[in-house]
């Protein structure tokens, strides 16, 4: 017998959305931004930057310089959106995939190339950036920045945090446990989720029969469902959601609707299981090219900007790949450096035992 999907199904969601694809600025009642010229070629400037890096490290992996890379072609509005919203106080904790938001923390982009290619853990300081090293267990960083979040709370300190997960996340104890969490502990917690449908092979209909963002209504607390591909939205739903939490107004979720247009990392075929009408529908919803024409509409760039920032983008990737192909290999004893804050008997012993073994291939 199958599911009878409309069973139990409410009204049609809504997306906020203040900027369509075609370019045109809607208004929205809750949601309203004002954005100066300047501040919208920073954001034009931000999304076309990540994504030169992006697709740098994608051609970079295929020539065999990364061991692996997670797209994030298609989801830089919700990123870039997101991350600007954050004050320096604020705390980020991402997924693998938050190549923008580590951007607009100040993390240079050669540290998240050095963790795909092995040669660190993450190579830059959490505490400095306020951005916490990316989290491959699947949710697990829900958990991490509720505790955060109660600890400002109890710091009594102006700032949130944010916690980036995805659409499959969703179906992780972890990240229910820190709804929960979160909810009875009205905590200072803004929960991004970025669906972009896809967990892996598994599209969303296999990890939830209600929109996402509905989810946090029965945990406690307010959610929705923003257009992910819209980077005024994304800023401004969060900047309201960021600005709330800190006034003590507790936790919310956010789901930024969007769209993975690359493969889920660069070990897996797409084409293996979604088709490909579904990627060119997406593809009428580039994040980029509707700042692009509402700019050029609106007089507020012309093309000597767009080539400008073409250019820095082509020097940038060069930059990037120039300084990829140079890091250095790491000393092997500096795997037990960073285990534990303190020195700690057990790494004391491993790293002798492991120096022992080292020194056997010298004589
Ligand atoms: C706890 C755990 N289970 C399984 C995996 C393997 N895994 C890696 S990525 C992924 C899918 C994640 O999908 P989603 O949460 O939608 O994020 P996306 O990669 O699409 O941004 C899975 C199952 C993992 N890393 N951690």
């Amino acid at each position: 017998m199958t599911a009878d999907a409309s069973r139990g199904a409410e009204a049609p969601p809504e997306l906020i959305q203040l900027l369509t694809p075609e370019g045109e600025r809607v208004e929205h009642p809750d949601y309203d931004i004002d954005l100066t010229p300047e501040e919208v070629r920073g954001l034009y400037r931000d999304l076309t930057l990540v994504r030169r890096v992006d697709l740098e490290a994608v051609a970079l992996q295929r020539q065999g310089e990364l061991g692996l890379w997670a797209s994030l072609l298609g989801q830089e509005a919700a990123q870039i959106g997101s991350g600007r919203a954050l004050t320096e106080a604020d705390m980020a904790f991402p997924t693998y995939r938050e190549h923008g938001v580590a951007w607009c923390r100040g993390v240079d982009p050669i540290n998240l190339l050095g963790l795909f290619r092995g040669v660190n853990h993450g190579g830059w300081d959490p505490a400095e950036h306020n951005f916490h090293l990316y989290t491959i267990v699947i949710g697990s960083q829900t958990l991490h920045a509720v505790g955060y979040a109660m600890g400002i709370q109890r710091d009594g300190a102006e700032a949130a945090s944010i916690v980036y997960f995805g659409d499959g996340a969703t179906s992780q104890g972890d990240v229910n446990e820190a709804f929960i969490w979160a909810s009875v502990f009205n905590a200072p917690v803004v929960f991004f989720c970025q669906n972009n449908q896809w967990a892996i092979s598994e599209p969303l209909e296999k990890q939830t029969r209600i929109p996402l963002y509905r989810r946090a209504s029965g945990f406690g607390f307010p959610g929705v469902r923003v257009d992910g591909n819209d980077v005024f939205a994304c800023l401004a739903v969060t900047r309201k959601a960021l600005a709330e939490a800190r006034s003590g107004q507790g936790p919310m979720l956010i789901e930024a609707f969007t769209y993975r247009m690359g493969a889920h990392t660069t070990s897996d075929d797409p084409t293996r299981y979604r088709v490909a009408a579904e990627l060119e529908a997406w593809k009428l919803k580039d994040p980029i090219e509707r700042v692009r024409a509402y700019m050029f509409k609106n007089q507020i760039a012309d093309q000597e900007f767009f080539d400008a920032i073409d250019a820095e983008a082509d020097e940038l990737g060069r930059d990037v790949r120039k300084r990829c192909l140079e890091l250095p290999d790491p000393e092997p004893l500096a795997i037990f450096d960073h285990v534990y804050a303190e020195q700690h008997s057990l790494m004391d012993a491993e790293r002798a035992e492991f120096a022992t073994y080292l020194e056997g291939f010298e004589a």
